[in-house]
């Protein structure tokens, strides 16, 4: 209890955060609750070493157990994907990005990846990030009846374009991504696969949705989305590519890894690895389809007219409703999530179309189909009312009792 007698300030708003992580319906596609055994390891005295370089080959003494710790969490890494080759040190999503790309092309050479506001990711090229600035970037798109990717098409584009490499895995697609239709393309032009698998690692885990192993040249992921880890990010690779991923991380990005985070990221690797995982992953997508359903029995239109995977696009504009409104009354309803644009948006980014919902988290507390119901329920009400403080109150409180019923952290 040293911190609430040291920096009560600092404590409470600590424990208001766990608070409102209690009472909420948690449905940032992209967020999840690490279990207790990764946060401990997170919080763990490994802050306190400095270990740059890999293990066996450090600059400094005194990493005898950190070098275990980092061999293990590589191993679990490799073994839980399919992979020869694993740097665990990566800091973020789009470091690990930076330094993949960086050990695959030079700078000035041509990648495609899918643009931002149709679902790819700001480090799948946009002009206001460093991969747009510093290569050349041919985007794909959605089409736009089917609000699919048409890899037929894709082929055509990627021939045409000659990219050094391709970028596939997506922050808001809700359909599975065809990572072999993807080694096709990129085999027909000479590119290398990127797989950028953030969002599903941990349905890959899994089992629940198909492998990227197989088929990437390199896979990217963080580690707290689906994978239920500490925040951070992985690299995995083909052996020839290897030694270019560490030497792109360490010295090339990075310093001293978080030795702290990259034990938590092998805890959370030997979670994945357990048959509970399996049918925690199986679970993500029946509640996303449970609740794409629900909602969609509202009268919202879903983008691609579903999910396979544990996502799940809510276009508001089919009921009038822009991003930015739904997400805020559906905040003051007790109902976390974020606005985003659907493909061929009409809004701007900062307001947006479309609603982005995920089932990661509500799966961790427990839930099921029956209460994905509910939380549709609670959806489709807070956005009839969105302009009726009393009624997004009462929901608020609906959803109260509802996240009550599946305590979280009962040990903290
Ligand atoms: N912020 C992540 C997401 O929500 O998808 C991507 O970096």
């Amino acid at each position: 209890m040293a911190l609430k007698e040291k920096d009560p300030e600092v404590f409470s708003l600590i424990e208001k955060e766990l608070q409102r992580q209690r009472d909420m319906v948690a449905l940032i596609a992209s967020e999840n609750y690490a279990p207790e055994e990764v946060l401990e390891a997170t919080g763990s005295v490994l802050t306190n070493k400095y270990s740059e370089g890999y293990p066996g080959k450090r600059y400094y003494a005194g990493n005898e157990f950190i070098d275990q710790i980092e061999t293990i969490a590589i191993e679990r890494a490799k073994k839980l994907f399919g992979m020869p080759c694993a740097n665990v040190q990566a800091h973020s999503g789009s470091s690990a990005n930076f330094e993949a790309y960086r050990a695959i092309m030079e700078d000035g050479d041509t990648f495609m990846g899918m643009r931002l506001d149709q679902g790819g990711h700001l480090t799948h090229g946009s002009p206001v990030n460093f991969s747009g600035q510093i290569y050349k970037v041919v985007s794909y798109s959605v089409e736009q009846d089917t609000e699919v990717i048409d890899y037929d098409k894709l082929m055509e584009q990627a021939k045409e374009a000659k990219p050094k490499m391709i970028v596939c895995g997506y922050t808001a697609y809700p359909r599975t991504v065809e990572f072999g239709k993807f080694r096709e393309i990129a085999d027909a032009c000479g590119a290398s696969l990127l797989c950028d698998i953030s969002h599903i690692a941990g349905l890959i885990a899994g089992g629940a949705h198909m492998p990227a192993g197989p088929y990437a040249d390199v896979i990217t992921t963080t580690t707290h989305k689906s994978l239920r880890g500490p925040r951070g990010a992985i690299i995995l690779a083909k052996e020839e590519l290897c030694k270019a991923v560490n030497k792109g991380v360490f010295p090339g990005s990075q310093g001293g890894p978080l030795e702290h985070v990259i034990a938590a990221k092998a805890v959370c690797f030997q979670n994945a690895m357990q048959p509970e995982f399996k049918e925690y992953a199986a679970q993500i997508v029946k509640n996303a389809k449970a609740l794409a359903k629900a909602i969609n029995d509202h009268g919202f239109r879903l983008v691609s007219g579903g999910t396979d995977n544990h996502l799940i696009l809510v276009d508001v504009k089919s009921k009038g409703i822009n991003g930015k409104v739904a997400q805020d009354s559906l905040e003051l309803a007790g109902i976390i999530c974020n606005r985003n644009t659907i493909p061929y948006d009409t809004e701007k980014p900062f307001i947006g179309s479309g609603i982005r919902l995920g089932t990661p988290a509500v799966t961790t507390r427990g839930m099921k189909e029956a209460e994905m119901k509910e939380i549709a329920d609670l959806f489709a009400k807070a956005l009839e009312n969105t302009e009726n403080e009393d009624a997004l109150s009462k929901v608020r409180a609906e959803a109260k009792q509802l996240m009550d019923k599946f305590p979280l952290y009962p040990n903290l």
